[in-house]
């Protein structure tokens, strides 16, 4: 069963939001990537909405860029969590896709997340984190991953304190 539907305004989205995907497939949660615009396709919007949902789609992820309405008008359809990421794609460096995107009336939210790669990749990790709410083998998943990081840094932290004894002791010898 789709529990996340990607969604992005156009295909030229799709270079920036593969990273959304492989961190659900990693984290082994079904999902949906595929395109559909606010203002291109409005009836495909509403469509998918309606009939994900009543599949038990639990997290819209909407992603587009320029006019970026995709997200409010999925929010305007669901009263799932929607959350929205703003791309870079105009003279406007993402300003206008993230202004679009993060100012909702109240009692429509969009989660808002950072623009471009790293809002792929923490919309996919939010969305994670919803569903684990009531999926305790996610919430182990989720746990695990961190450990990960965790582990990363403590390791670059082991490596940049050597180099820099390294280089003390080049110096001292010189
Ligand atoms: C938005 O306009 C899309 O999400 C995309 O970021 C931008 C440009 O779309 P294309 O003209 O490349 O289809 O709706």
């Amino acid at each position: 069963m789709i529990k996340v539907a990607v969604f992005m305004g156009s295909a030229s989205d799709e270079d920036l939001m593969k990273p959304c995907a492989e961190i659900l497939a990693k984290l082994g949660i079904e999902y949906l990537f595929t395109v559909t615009s606010a203002h291109r396709t409005p009836e495909r919007t509403e469509r998918l909405v309606t009939e994900l949902e009543a599949q038990g789609c639990q997290v819209f992820i909407c992603a587009a860029g320029m006019a970026a309405h995709l997200a409010g008008a999925v929010a305007a359809r669901t009263t799932k969590p929607v959350l929205g990421v703003p791309l870079a794609a105009s003279p406007l460096s993402g300003m206008d896709a993230l202004f679009a995107t993060v100012q909702m009336p109240p009692g429509f939210p969009v989660g808002t997340l950072a623009l471009d790669k790293a809002g792929a990749r923490n919309a996919a990790w939010m969305a994670a984190q919803i569903l684990a709410l009531s999926d305790s083998g996610l919430a182990q998943r989720l746990k695990d991953e961190r450990a990960g990081f965790i582990a990363a840094v403590e390791k670059a932290a082991v490596t940049v304190e050597e180099n820099d004894t390294a280089r003390r002791a080049k110096n001292k010898g010189q």
